[in-house]
């Protein structure tokens, strides 16, 4: 599959990239990187989101050239689709009006792009987008290499997460070969840049903190009477979640961010004894075993119930 989009690539001329809705440091750093190696071969590239990225993905080498826009009705050759390959997963409608090119990791994408290279082993997308550059014969250069690493530095938690591979380190040590950045700058922004209003944020959220299930549980809540009484636009709350995970004897954890009025997105971690996936299919939400999350509309307490029935249940 690879081999084959390489050739579509080269054969075509004006190419589109998009990524998913709520951007994460992997699809943003890999569409990027896909964009610089695009450029590279001389092709006319243009990368659309339909939603802005948070801070601190906004730093990302060359993030300026991402618009903010819907791609149709606009023609291009091929429309690359970075973890996604729906109107619901990227925001750009008519997807069906061109040549499709989903690469994901992601279990749950069902293959409706005209071409799908999806690699669930893969800690991050943008492990694919580094072989397809090595595949193009790219020039790996600076740009390229540090959102490449960012993308996978950071779906791999910092090369901490059990999706950690010999393939996610052989490619990072491929990243980092060259000394064109430092690794270390990399965390930094990525895991270790907070403004000084999520933080308080963060103290709000774990003072919801309960335990469940022996201890084996952890819940913590994001309220939109957050947003009120701090200065808080878009922020990754990625991190609070594993706070949260961190706890000693904790297999799954929960967070409920309130977007509506009873109306929460779920966001489920787990270690080996759980898979957050089959919780998240319960509710038609998708991910991975490992981290997964879904919708829910109705009473919080009623939820919390809900999902803890289904883990006691599950849980090895
Ligand atoms: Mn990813």
């Amino acid at each position: 599959m690879k081999t084959k989009i390489a050739n579509l690539i080269k054969k075509s001329k004006k190419i589109a990239i998009t990524s998913h809705i709520r951007p994460d440091a992997d699809c943003i750093g890999s569409g990027l990187a896909l964009y610089l190696m695009l450029t590279q071969l001389g092709k006319e590239v243009c990368f659309c989101n339909t939603e802005k990225a948070p801070f601190p993905l906004t730093q990302l080498p060359c993030f300026d050239v991402i618009e903010f826009r819907q791609v149709y009705p606009e023609p291009f050759d091929v429309f690359m689709l970075i973890e996604g390959e729906s109107e619901a997963r990227t925001g750009q409608k008519h997807l069906e009006k061109y040549y499709t090119v989903s690469i994901d990791h992601h279990a749950t994408n069902l293959g409706h792009a005209n071409l799908n290279w999806v690699v669930p082993e893969a800690s991050a997308v943008g492990e694919l987008i580094y072989e397809l550059g090595v595949e193009l014969n790219i020039e790996f250069t600076r740009d390229i290499e540090y959102n490449l690493y960012a993308a996978i530095s950071s779906d791999t938690g910092s090369f901490k997460y059990s999706n950690t591979t010999f393939k996610s380190l052989y490619i990072a040590s491929k990243l980092v070969k060259n000394n064109n950045f430092d690794p270390g700058d990399v965390s930094d922004l990525l895991f270790n840049s907070n403004y000084y209003e999520k933080v308080q944020m963060m103290q709000k959220v774990l003072s919801t903190l309960e335990l469940h299930l022996d201890k084996k549980v952890s819940i913590i809540e994001f309220k939109r009477e957050f947003l009120r009484t701090l200065d808080l636009k878009n922020i990754e709350t990625e991190d609070i979640v594993s706070i949260a995970r961190s706890i000693t004897g904790v297999e799954v954890t929960l967070f409920f961010k309130e977007i509506g009025d009873d109306y929460y997105r779920v966001s489920v971690r787990s270690r080996k004894n759980f898979n957050s996936l089959l919780l998240a299919k319960k509710f038609n939400g998708g991910g991975h075993e490992c981290a997964a999350g879904f919708f829910y509309k109705g009473n919080i307490e009623k939820a919390k119930q809900e999902v803890v029935n289904i883990i006691e249940k599950h849980l090895k």
